[in-house]
């Protein structure tokens, strides 16, 4: 990669239940050596009653914690990159599906096929277990009306591990607050005419906690979004 570009890794955490530390932990491994580098995570508590993230997070090196209290994926990542400071940036859950060990490796893709946006592809490889039946059918499903509808052209349309370079977040006018922002920025980049790929990872099975995705009520919202960002709203 370059010299001397820095990565922000940007990671949404809501309430306590997901095992965190490892992906953080494979975070360093990857990246101290290599580049300059921030975590930022957002926590959104699940419940009234807590105040504070489960764990000291800022107490691991580089890394900065935003308690965010307004609920929302997508809000996570607007309040998150509005504090990111890297010239790429890279998003993954906090649920050790995704490879943090690949950061480096996307990074240096990003910069090497002169792209502007990469999302990562979870249908290839994966861990037996990972994709329920309907998460499968969903994502498979939003795909195809991303290209139908957007010519959006991303096989895992859902899939949340994004490496971009920071700079196009200036162009782009990112609102929706739930599970739609993975769309929406996906829509976005692709109508701004940035370039954009898609890469393989291995994508795990969850290793704790239990997904805050309800296929049902954000199946829905997402098409809801799609349809009114298509046939209503239309500009950016
Ligand atoms: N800060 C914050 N993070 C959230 C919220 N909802 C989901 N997340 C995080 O966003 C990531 C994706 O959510 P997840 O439940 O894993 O969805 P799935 O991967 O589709 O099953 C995880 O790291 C969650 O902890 C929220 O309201 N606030
Ligand atoms: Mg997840």
């Amino acid at each position: 990669m370059q010299a001397g570009l820095s990565i922000s890794v940007v990671i949404p955490v809501y309430g306590d239940r997901e095992p965190i530390d490892q992906v953080i932990s494979d975070i360093h491994s990857v990246l101290s050596t290599r580049s300059q580098y921030e975590i930022i995570i957002v926590w959104t508590p699940e419940h009234e009653s807590q105040q504070s993230p489960p764990q000291p997070y800022s107490e691991w090196e580089n890394t900065e914690v935003i308690v965010e209290l307004r609920r929302g994926y997508g809000r996570a990542y607007l309040t998150g990159f509005e504090k990111a400071s890297g010239d790429i940036i890279v998003t993954l859950d906090a649920d050790g599906t995704y490879p943090a060990k690949e950061i480096y490796r996307l990074a240096a893709r990003l910069i090497s096929s002169d792209s502007d946006f990469i999302s990562t592809n979870r249908l290839l490889h994966h861990e037996v277990g990972a994709f329920t039946p309907i998460k499968r059918f969903g994502n498979l499903l939003f795909s195809l009306i991303l290209r139908l509808l957007f010519g959006v052209r991303f096989k895992d349309s859902q899939s949340g591990m994004w490496v971009f370079k920071r700079e196009i977040l200036k162009s782009l006018h990112l609102q929706e607050t739930g599970m739609s922002y993975s769309s929406e920025i996906k829509i976005q980049v692709h109508q701004t005419g940035y370039r954009y790929n898609e890469i393989p990872i291995f994508y795990r099975r969850r290793k704790g906690g239990q997904t805050s995705l309800n296929w049902i009520r954000d199946g829905l919202r997402i098409f809801r979004f799609l349809l009114k960002k298509r046939f209503v709203t239309k500009k950016l």
